[in-house]
């Protein structure tokens, strides 16, 4: 049987906007029919590299075309309220970016809107279509683990560590109130509850800008992209959200946990890290080495999974491609969580097997809950 094509447009041509048409071009379900991006000229630029026909500047104007049955929201987090409450509103599915919004009083709003729609919602939060962390989940969800007694890690970036790196991810206005904990560890939560079905509870955060004034470059840093900049291409500004945090946080069956989240670390690029201990054995994983899962026992001999789907329990399975030895990352969790997204889409699939706007709600919850916390310097309930 023929499978249904399904049309889609992606808004944003920054980082992530691309990284969604090449993954969702590797589906073979999905034709990627439209870009929107802000900037008339970039925006065709990236849409004749893609691939993509239509190329608009206007998201109202592209939520009009009839032929878009699917819209992917990749814009900066201070529009993602307002676009996807738009997308939603045209009758089209929405996957949105994380932060679902900046604010738990917005996601609370479209976890409704989604829902008097009936349309397709999805987050990405991209790092639980690992196949390790799948596998993560499944040796959880067979009890091999145990009751959860502690979580831990961190997750370590160092692109904000000179005075000299700007990002909007910086500035409130934008990006919300929170800069590494919203950005980082939003995933960091997502995935450790994900993994062992927990919820975080209450929160303690100590937040660190480790910057106070930094110097932003005057032009658009894409402009500049590969050539050195000169002191006179820079202004300063006043900084206030947090490059650096850790935070404790208790779970609902009483277990503890702590994160770390930098993006002053030097050497780390992208390094999520955690552990779960649990009353059997603990696992851990560091997702720069992606097809790795470590399974650490009292009374034996330690083990690792290497991402092999002749190895992987059959609920993990079906997030590796490739045999073992054919290492699997970054583009192929999009691909994944887009796999179940579309296929709930085209009405093959009856589960939601993929984060929802309720999953976006609970991790801007999270954030707002840390926030809150550092400002007052106490525990904090998280308002879900
Ligand atoms: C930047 O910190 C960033 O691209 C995040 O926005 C992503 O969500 C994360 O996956 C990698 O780092």
């Amino acid at each position: 049987m023929a499978m249904r094509m399904i049309n889609a447009a992606v808004i944003g041509t920054g980082f992530i906007g691309p990284a969604h048409v090449e993954a969702l071009k590797r589906l073979g379900s999905v034709d990627v029919v439209a870009l929107c991006g802000r900037n008339p000229q970039r925006t065709e630029q990236k849409a004749a590299a893609l691939g993509v026909p239509r190329a608009y500047t206007d998201y109202r104007k592209l939520l009009e075309d009839p032929d878009v049955e699917v819209v992917h929201n990749a814009s900066p987090n201070n529009l993602h309220f307002e676009v996807n409450q738009a997308i939603l509103e045209s009758g089209k599915h929405c996957v949105s970016e994380k932060p679902l919004t900046r604010t738990t009083a917005e996601s609370r709003r479209l976890v409704e809107l989604s829902r008097e729609k009936g349309l397709v919602n999805a987050v990405c939060f991209n790092y639980r279509f690992y196949p390790l962390s799948q596998q993560a989940k499944a040796v959880c969800d067979a009890g091999d683990v145990g009751e959860v007694h502690a979580i831990h890690g961190s997750y370590l970036q160092d692109w904000l560590l000179r005075e000299t790196d700007y990002s909007w991810r910086l500035d409130p206005e934008v990006s919300g109130d929170s800069c590494a904990v919203g950005d980082i560890g939003s995933h960091f939560c997502d995935l450790v509850t994900f993994i062992t079905g927990r919820t975080i509870t209450e929160v303690m955060a100590d937040f660190q800008t480790t910057h106070r004034v930094r110097k932003r470059p005057k032009a658009d840093l894409e402009a500049f992209a590969g050539k050195m900049l000169k002191l006179e291409d820079y202004e300063e500004v006043e900084i206030e959200s947090e490059d650096l945090a850790s935070v404790l946080f208790r779970l609902d069956n009483g277990a503890r946990g702590a994160f770390t989240v930098s993006q002053i670390s030097a050497g780390r690029k992208n390094r999520l890290f955690y552990e779960i201990d649990g009353a059997k054995c603990a696992i851990s994983a560091d997702l720069e080495r992606p097809n790795e899962l470590w399974v650490g026992y009292r009374d034996k001999a330690n083990e690792s999974y290497v991402k092999d789907p002749s190895v992987l329990s059959e609920q993990a399975q079906p997030y590796a491609h490739y045999p073992g030895g054919h290492p699997e990352g970054y583009p192929d969790g999009f691909k994944n969580l887009f796999i179940n997204v579309y296929r709930r889409i085209a009405g093959e699939s009856d589960v939601d097997n993929f984060p929802t706007f309720a999953d976006g709600h609970r991790a801007v919850a999270i954030v707002e809950a840390a926030v809150r916390s550092a400002r007052e310097g106490q525990w904090v309930t998280v308002g879900y």
